[in-house]
């Protein structure tokens, strides 16, 4: 079969499928009687239930390579509180050992590349990957999820945006300071573009592999690009991610987000994609006003607000909610992942209160 008619296929199943979903009608900005909410890092160490899994799985690693526990602790936070999409239990860094790389997980410091890439030679050997068979564990995973959920909760797939997975793969662990980074992009900006169109590529194969696994939208974390000024953010990592997107559109809604983006949303509003993530620190009124027509808005309650009382997290998400005015477009979130010191509680009370809206 042709690409193209391969395409057509994959498009009209999709579309059938996305009928009941309410975070697919939001990405469309159709009207609603209350934003659908979820929350990124809804999976994870602030839900006892997920602490079980993980101390009988063996680790993290384990666990994103074992299709049975990804499944459960991706239902987990469905079952618990009903949002509108699950969020696959896996990793972004996940594609960079399929591309060769060592990564390891240590308990309470977050992910490790003990080897990290240090010049030309080790960019040229970074490998090809084909997600069906290097990836296969995240396939299994998302067909096994979706085969479990309520019709109309949305499965979301993922991967790192290409600036961000270089920021890992450069500086071998949390890239609070970029140096190595930024020091490659200024002194050799070609080869750093080498580096990002490589990402690119297996960025795009593998947010494809998802959809055709399941997935009825995907988000494109940008987790680091936000530390980029303008100029470099235009130069380096806005084509590197219209480069990764470039395989799937209408396929299935894509989602671009970039923390600490205040500086940058023409430029995100700008890759192409159908919605746009906003973190805490925008204004998600105004960027209704500037990117409502066009976009849907995806946020943004501080997530440091669900570490305090029940009733502040149902006062300022009724705040937020306010702010948007019922505008189409909307999907309910926090502006970055559930902290882990996070009652599970606050989760609740947030979610309450996009039911309340319908209500209202
Ligand atoms: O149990 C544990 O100790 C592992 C903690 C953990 C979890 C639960 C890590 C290590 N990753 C994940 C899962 C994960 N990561 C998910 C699926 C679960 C869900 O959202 O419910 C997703 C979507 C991610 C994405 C991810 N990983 C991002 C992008 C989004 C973001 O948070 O900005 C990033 C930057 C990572 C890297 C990473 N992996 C793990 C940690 C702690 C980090 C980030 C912090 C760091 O760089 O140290």
């Amino acid at each position: 079969m042709t690409k193209t008619s391969d395409d057509a296929d994959l498009r009209a199943a999709l579309s059938a499928a996305a009928s009941d979903k309410p975070i697919l009608h939001a990405l469309r900005r159709q009207p609603l009687p209350a934003p659908p909410v979820w929350l990124m890092r809804q999976a994870g160490r602030y839900l006892p239930e997920y602490q079980e899994v993980r101390r009988l799985s063996g680790g993290f690693l384990a666990m994103c390579h074992d299709p049975e526990a990804a499944a459960e602790v991706t239902l987990q936070p469905v079952r618990r509180f009903g949002v509108d999409a699950a969020i696959l239990f896996s990793d972004i860094l996940l594609p960079l050992a399929a591309m060769g790389m060592e990564l390891e997980f240590h308990e309470g410091h977050g992910p490790v590349l003990p080897r990290p890439l240090a010049g030309a030679a080790d960019i040229a050997s970074l490998l090809p990957v084909n997600p069906a068979e290097d990836l296969d564990f995240v396939g299994a995973a998302l067909k096994l999820t979706k085969a479990e959920l309520p019709s109309g909760t949305a499965m979301l797939g993922f991967c790192g945006a290409p600036y961000t997975l270089a920021c890992y793969a450069l500086e071998g662990g949390n890239p609070k300071q970029q140096a190595r980074v930024r020091g490659l992009m200024h002194n050799e900006p070609a080869l750093f573009r080498q580096l990002l169109d490589k990402l690119a590529d297996v960025v795009s194969a593998h947010l494809r592999f998802q959809i055709e696994s399941g997935a009825d939208a995907v988000v494109l974390f940008d987790t680091w690009a936000g530390d980029l000024d303008r100029d470099d953010y235009r130069e380096f990592a806005a084509p590197a991610s219209v480069r990764a997107l470039a395989g799937t559109e209408g396929l299935a809604p894509r989602m671009a987000f970039v923390r600490g983006s205040m500086h940058l949303l023409d430029e995100v509003a700008s890759l192409g994609t159908e919605g746009m993530v906003l973190d805490w620190r925008s204004d998600i009124g105004e960027a209704f006003d500037r990117y409502g027509d066009r976009l849907a808005l995806q946020g943004n309650l501080d997530p440091t607000v669900l570490l305090g009382p029940p009733d502040l997290v149902r006062e300022r998400t009724r705040k937020l909610l306010a702010k948007v005015g019922g505008r189409p477009g909307h999907i309910l979130a926090l502006g970055h992942g559930v902290i882990k010191e996070t009652d599970p509680e606050a989760v609740a009370a947030f979610v309450e209160t996009a039911r309340a809206a319908g209500s209202a």
